[in-house]
């Protein structure tokens, strides 16, 4: 198989009270799982793209044929997604993980933004109004950080775009434990953030 699923990098209780064990269980094996086994079927017949390590297929989604272009957008787009997603969170009260944040991004948060709270309004308000299923980003543009929303599993890699920092919001990510009140969901998750893999990530924007 082209490409598999890793374990998740902390238990499946780590995120607990924010997110909960059954909804990690459901996302990373149930719902990850389909797009890894989906993608490898889409790929099956293609060596040149089974070939390419999965941000750059995601990247190149342009280039791949038509006739499995949706599918290999939507599925490589949710591996790409959620193999980072896992990494960006971390376990409740290891260090830097919750609270403000610290080190390179704090300070371009600060230039950029003004402060932490009137990014984290911003981020979850654009992520909030996203219709239906999709994602969050913080991406690194033009020397600035920014905040945008992408419907599906669409990567801003597909756009030339590198991502910071980004949350799903898919109802599968909440839904066993915020219902149906995406807002509640997004304020809690804050407390996972992985703030040393955010700055791994700017340092990569940064080149
Ligand atoms: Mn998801």
């Amino acid at each position: 198989m082209a490409y598999e699923l890793a374990p998740l990098p902390y238990d499946y209780t780590a995120l607990e009270p924010y997110i909960d064990a059954d909804t990690m269980h459901l996302h990373h094996d149930k719902h990850h799982q389909t797009y890894v086994n989906n993608i490898n079927g889409l790929v099956a017949n293609h060596p040149d793209l089974a070939a390419l390590p999965i941000d750059e297929l995601v990247k190149n989604i342009a280039k791949v044929p038509e006739d499995i272009r949706t599918g290999v957008r939507n599925n490589a787009g949710g591996h790409a997604n959620h193999t980072d997603f896992w990494k960006l969170m971390g376990p409740v009260g290891s260090p830097n993980v919750g609270g403000a944040p610290t080190g390179p991004i704090a300070a371009q948060i600060t230039a950029d933004f003004g402060d932490f709270e009137t990014f984290k309004k911003t981020f979850n308000e654009t992520t909030a109004k996203q219709f239906g299923s999709g994602w969050g980003w913080l991406v690194y543009t033009g020397g600035k950080l920014k905040v945008i929303s992408t419907a599906n599993q669409d990567s801003p890699l597909s756009q030339g775009l590198y991502p910071i920092l980004f949350n799903d919001v898919w109802e599968h990510a909440y839904y066993l434990k915020y219902k149906n009140v995406r807002a509640d969901y997004l304020a809690a998750w804050w407390n996972v953030v992985n703030w040393t893999e955010v700055n791994r990530r700017l340092a990569i924007a940064k080149g």
